[in-house]
């Protein structure tokens, strides 16, 4: 492989430094399979990246009807011709001999060979068994932030208007729903305001539990960039673990597990006191200030220090960066999101900016970040049970509108209640009364909290499951009908990335096998359920991917995320386009509310906004006398303590995160030989101080243990806070010897089987990042690290640098 080696250990790669309002350099990277020079290559097909919510922007080398590389595309306004280690080897994985290539269905306990109309006909007559004999309750959708918009969006048609089911989730539920729940209680609707090109503007980037080194990969190519150029940004990161983010921070706090509330409330305390807000700008654009002032009163630094466990000097060098800043970009991600107070914490961050008049200037923004690929779309078309256009199911002009666009009656789509969230729709299959749940581009058996429970959920002989992937997961070992999809590479479609960046992917090569694209399952669903509109005419009446892609620019024309503007020809251009791109805005739009939250308005907004602390919805009438001009919305929270507090026999406190070289449960990133190489197995992460107190040593075999099951792995030392543990989520079973989870009350390899079942209140996210744990020594260390300490997580001893 063409420099293969080299971007492990140097996964950010030859810096290009610019300075502050310049434009950044490109850097061309690509990889190509050993023994394939770049003019052998028979096509370049586009596309960009499905490994993270950055979109990075490439070109699919194929020669022989095969994938055998990828390049970084040069005039896309994302990477400028940068990919990260994983989008530079993981083409290697559609290759993978162990794709699932043939449906399978269960025959006596087995799941076994078969064909496609054996298994669509199965999932038809169950479907139409249940929705016949209970209803369409019955059924439920757990789907993904990985497919395509045009797949989210024909999903959602069939599942809400030809089903009429509420139960339809993605799991973005897992990832951003506290990213678009924080958008909608302060701007009214969901919708990015930030850009990347703040980047390129911004005096000071302040990211909150946002570890961008290694999951934005790219982007922080971008942040090192500039602080090598002139008049670099100075950097606060908030996160309790020395990443490498705050080893380049001006100013690290790292905070305890869950109190990000405590310490944000300290923060907008001390920008208050110091009167360091734009008075003008909280005047014109905003409602809720004196509220705020009135909660964040007393939350001094010393109180935040305590709480917190930061020095009160610390926070106070913080709020300085965030008070004196000109262009503030902040970012928030899943130390915030997956963990106490999700909603409230990511809202503060919005208020620090409302109050500073840090909105829609180039360098001033705010990214409240996705982490999926395709998150977006998930949320925009209506995948996370969400109405599709940001629509509000409680406003029945929005409703009405909808239907129009579909061709049916409003009550024909389900909007007497709440969307079902995913925890809840498991919970509904555990009882019994979800009885089939058709799960696409996730893996809950590795991803879902509380994993002992949710494998007991799946293999309840009452459930009709339904698992359409691309490898036999440890989920596909509990189907009764397994599907197997083509992806990237080898179907065509769009999807959205953090910044409403939108990108066309095209196919490149044909799928192995039987494997069809996700669109054409879900469009072969339709025509056999044979779904129609009022008329009697199909309700899904689009069979390839650019028609559901206009299908769509109807749904979204006048809403936030207009697409009316773009097309798959205007896609094959240099760059990608951000949304809305209408026709007053044909080239997209960089940056949302420099001119004021318009979609807060009471008769435009996607919802009325919850309770932060309960997450009750405020209702209509509470919304309108709060907010009738339609502004931002600056919505004050308290602190509260997290459910799960160490305690005698829990003392430690455990986070799960990521790490650069893979991607969640590995299905595709473990499966190439580099990726795998650099992070080959699970790891316990401690403190220095805390193993030479418990007389630890790196490599020895440790068991953690919280109330919900145990995990067992290798220590490794020095980059988290005094008293928390850190466990990369990546690993599962499927490449274990036994292949199995652990028998019930054995050791297992998956973070998930020690994380509790609890969510915010408001967004419904899981919490996977806080929960009261045990270690324990299994058997001492045997040699050096065996699970090979990849380069640049080299522990550094002490304190957190500040
Ligand atoms: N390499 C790689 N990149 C990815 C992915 C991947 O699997 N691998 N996945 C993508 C996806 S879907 C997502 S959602 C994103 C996630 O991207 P990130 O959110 O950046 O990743 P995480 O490692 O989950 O969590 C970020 C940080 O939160 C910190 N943290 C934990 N608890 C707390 C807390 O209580 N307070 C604070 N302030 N911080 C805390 C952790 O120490 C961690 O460094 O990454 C995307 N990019
Ligand atoms: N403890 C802990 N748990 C976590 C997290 C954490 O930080 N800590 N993070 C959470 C977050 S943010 C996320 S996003 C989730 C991710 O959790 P999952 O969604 O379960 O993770 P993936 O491994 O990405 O699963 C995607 C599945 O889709 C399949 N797939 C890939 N491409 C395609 C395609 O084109 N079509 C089809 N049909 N299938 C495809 C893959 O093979 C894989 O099985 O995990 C969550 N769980
Ligand atoms: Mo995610």
């Amino acid at each position: 492989m063409n420099g293969a080696g080299e971007r492990i250990a140097d996964p950010w790669g030859r810096r290009t430094p610019y300075g502050r309002g310049g434009r950044w350099p490109v850097r061309m990277d690509s990889c190509l399979a050993d023994g394939v020079a770049e003019g052998e290559v028979d096509a370049w097909v586009r596309t960009a990246s499905l490994l993270h919510s950055d979109g990075d922007a490439m070109d699919i080398a194929v020669r022989d009807g095969r994938i055998v590389g990828v390049r970084g595309r040069a005039g896309d306004r994302v990477n400028r011709g940068r990919l990260e280690p994983k989008d530079l080897y993981t083409w290697q994985a559609n290759a993978s001999p162990d794709r699932l290539t043939r449906p399978l269905v269960r025959e006596g306990g087995l799941l076994v060979e078969s064909d496609w109309p054996t298994a669509m006909g199965r999932v038809v007559a169950r479907s139409q068994e249940l929705i016949g004999s209970l209803g369409p309750e019955a059924v439920a959708f757990y789907t993904s932030g990985q497919l395509f918009l045009e797949e989210y969006y024909t999903l959602a048609v069939l599942a809400r208007a030809g089903i009429g089911t509420p139960h339809l989730d993605g799991n973005t539920r897992l990832c951003t729903a506290t990213a678009g729940e924080s958008l909608k209680e302060s701007f009214g609707s969901d919708g990015q305001p930030g850009s990347y090109e703040d980047i390129d503007h911004a005096d000071v980037i302040a990211l909150f539990g946002h570890n961008i080194a290694e999951t934005q990969a790219v982007q922080w190519m971008r942040i090192l960039d500039r602080l090598d150029g002139d008049g670099p940004p100075r950097l606060l990161c908030v996160d309790p673990r020395l990443t490498p983010v705050a080893r380049r921070a001006t100013v690290h706090l790292a905070p305890r597990l869950g109190t990000n509330v405590a310490l944000l409330n300290a923060l907008l305390h001390e920008i208050i006191r110091q009167g360091r807000t734009d008075p003008g700008f909280i005047a014109r654009h905003t409602v809720g200030f004196e509220a705020l002032r009135e909660q964040v009163e007393p939350c001094t630094t010393r109180w935040a220090a305590g709480i917190c466990d930061v020095p009160a000097a610390a926070i106070e060098e913080a709020a300085e960066l965030l008070g004196t800043a000109d262009r503030l970009l902040s970012t928030v991600l899943q130390g915030f999101y997956q963990a106490n107070q999700a909603t409230a914490a990511a809202v503060q961050v919005n208020n620090l900016h409302l109050i500073r008049g840090m909105l829609g200037r180039p360098g001033a923004g705010v990214l409240q970040m996705n982490g999926q690929p395709t998150a977006e779309n998930t949320r925009e078309c209506g995948a996370d049970g969400d109405l599709p256009g940001f629509r509000n199911w409680q406003n029945e002009e929005h409703v009405g509108d909808l239907a129009k666009v579909w061709n049916v009656e409003p009550s024909a789509i389900p909007h007497d209640g709440p969307p079902t969230h995913a925890m809840e729709i498991f919970r509904l299959a555990e009882r019994g009364s979800v009885r089939m749940l058709w799960i696409s581009a996730t893996n809950p058996a590795v991803s879902l909290p509380e994993l002992a429970r949710v494998r007991s959920v799946l293999s309840r002989e009452s459930l009709f499951t339904v698992v359409q992937d691309v490898f036999p997961t440890e989920t596909a070992q509990f189907a009764d009908v397994v599907l197997p999809a083509a992806t990237w590479g080898e179907k065509t479609g769009t999807f959205t990335n953090a910044d409403r960046t939108v990108h066309l992917s095209e196919k490149a090569v044909d799928p192995p096998g039987e494997a069809r694209p996700d669109l054409d399952i879900f469009l072969d669903y339709a025509a056999r359920m044979g779904f129609e509109d009022k008329d009697g005419g199909p309700l899904v009446h689009w069979s390839v991917p650019e028609e559901a892609f206009e299908a769509w620019k109807r749904c979204s024309a006048g809403r936030p995320c207009d697409y009316t503007g773009l097309s798959y020809a205007k896609l094959r251009g240099p760059s990608g386009i951000q949304w809305p791109c209408t026709e007053h805005a044909p080239d997209g739009t960089d940056r949302l509310y420099g001119e004021g939250a318009a979609w807060a308005h009471p008769d435009l907004c996607e919802t009325y906004g919850k309770d932060l602390v309960t997450g009750e919805p405020l209702g209509e009438e509470r919304y309108r006398s709060m907010n009738p001009d339609g502004k931002a919305l600056i919505r004050p929270a308290p602190y509260l303590a997290p459910q799960e507090w160490p305690d005698e026999d829990h003392p430690f406190q455990l986070t799960t995160g990521r790490t650069l070289y893979h991607f969640h449960t590995r299905t595709k990133t473990g499966r190439v030989p580099q990726l795998a190489r650099a992070a080959p197995d699970v790891w316990v992460e401690i403190a220095g101080s805390d193993a030479a107190r418990l007389e630890l040593a790196a490599g020895d075999l440790v068991e953690v243990t919280t109330r919900c099951g145990t995990l067992r792995g290798r220590l490794r030392l020095g980059s988290v806070r005094p008293g928390v543990l850190f466990v990369p989520f990546h690993y599962g079973y499927w490449d274990t010897p036994a292949g199995n989870a652990p028998a019930p009350g054995g050791a297992g390899r998956a973070a998930n089987e020690l994380i509790p079942t609890l969510w915010d209140p408001v967004s419904k996210q899981p919490q996977f990042k806080t929960a009261a744990a045990a270690l324990t020594l299994v058997e001492r260390a045997a040699g050096p690290d065996p699970a090979g300490t990849a380069p640049h997580d080299v522990s550094l001893p002490g304190r957190p640098r500040r």
